[in-house]
């Protein structure tokens, strides 16, 4: 049976130092290595966990798809020696990459649990410990009771979320993520208490790593007064724009006027996918619950459904890089891949 766990780290806050020594006001960077962080804390060798790092740690500011291939690259080089895997990442683009990845693991049958801190691990009060000692043992089935989580998740302060469901809400408190249309998948108190019946059951099949991405995206959100025009022109000028999210008031309502929609309808014609999201943290887009969505549904606007912004567009980058047609992009963006909508 295998024992251990592998660290993946990517850098974030977690692991920072201060930029100039012996200045706590300086702005803080990501250590050179976990070593220079860890070591003052003894207690994180005792694990059964092993260690590994992308290249150069990283603010999470400058995360993009090559470094999420690079992680999917390392766990399917490692999937069948660890019994799983934690992710060291920073918070400001966490729901970003636990997203991505759910997308592109395919058949995962072991936790790859997120995990970061608000403060830095080397801070006397930081949350840092807590947060990866939690996901260590999650990622290590190491809880009373429960077989396996095998799905990308989140685990912040008290709440172990589905990855792709989760967003980072606070930039200063310890409950630093939430998941607003799906409720948490664990509540971490004196123990760890997993919800089984909203964990993704067990794949049939066996695991393998589905790494396309198309970057040629954008989101778009929209505003009294927005003038559609500029949107258009951005699209007639950057032909290699492929997809939009488009993030739209309420149930997914948006300006009814000849000029919004024709602009839209132009873009839709020119073969670029337009998925409509809610500006609303929490419900869902409904196309034609209001005159004010219903042109959007008969020109070809996907629907969103209640995924977070961040499941939204990496999904759509994910569908756009393997090439599809535009039925099947509308299709899957409204179909369930990975627990990241409600259907
Ligand atoms: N800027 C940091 C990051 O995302 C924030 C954090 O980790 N708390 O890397």
């Amino acid at each position: 049976m295998l024992e251990k766990i592998l660290i993946i780290n990517t850098g974030g806050t977690i692991g920072m130092v201060n930029s100039e020594d012996n200045n706590q006001n300086s702005p803080l960077r990501p250590a050179k290595s976990w070593h220079e962080v860890s070591k003052n804390h003894p207690l994180l060798e005792t694990f059964p966990a092993e260690y590994c790092q992308i290249p150069t740690l990283i603010d999470s500011s400058d995360m993009n798809p090559d470094i999420w291939i690079d992680i999917l690259e390392i766990i399917q080089k490692n999937y069948y020696k660890y019994r799983g895997f934690v992710i060291l990442h920073g918070t400001d683009t966490m729901s970003f990459t636990a997203s991505a990845l759910s997308f592109m693991l395919k058949n995962l049958d072991k936790p790859v649990v997120l995990t970061g801190s608000q403060v830095p691990l080397i801070t006397p009060r930081s949350d840092a410990l807590q947060n990866l000692i939690t996901s260590i043992q999650i990622a290590g089935n190491r809880i009373y009771g429960v077989k396996s989580i095998p799905e990308v998740t989140i685990c912040f302060r008290d709440e172990l979320l589905r990855g792709n469901r989760a967003r980072k809400i606070d930039a200063t408190n310890y409950f630093g993520f939430s998941s607003p249309n799906y409720t948490p998948l664990g509540e971490i108190g004196c123990e760890i208490k997993i919800n089984d019946k909203k964990v993704l059951g067990m794949p049939k099949n066996e695991f393998y790593i589905d790494p396309f991405i198309n970057r040629n995206v954008l989101i778009v959100e929209i505003f009294p007064g927005m003038n559609p025009l500029y949107i258009k022109t951005l699209v007639d000028v950057h032909s290699e724009i492929k997809g939009i999210i488009l993030k739209t008031y309420g149930n997914g309502n948006a300006p009814t006027s000849k000029e919004f929609i024709a602009s839209l309808e132009h873009i839709i014609n020119s073969g670029v996918s337009v998925v409509n999201i809610s500006q609303c943290p929490t419900g869902a887009v409904k196309m034609g619950l209001y005159e004010a969505s219903s042109a959007l549904k008969r020109i070809g606007v996907i629907s969103g459904g209640d995924m977070t912004p961040e499941a939204a567009i990496t999904k759509l980058m994910y569908l756009l890089g393997k090439n599809l047609s535009s039925e099947d992009i509308k299709l899957y963006m409204e179909s369930e891949i990975c627990g990241e909508i409600t259907v």
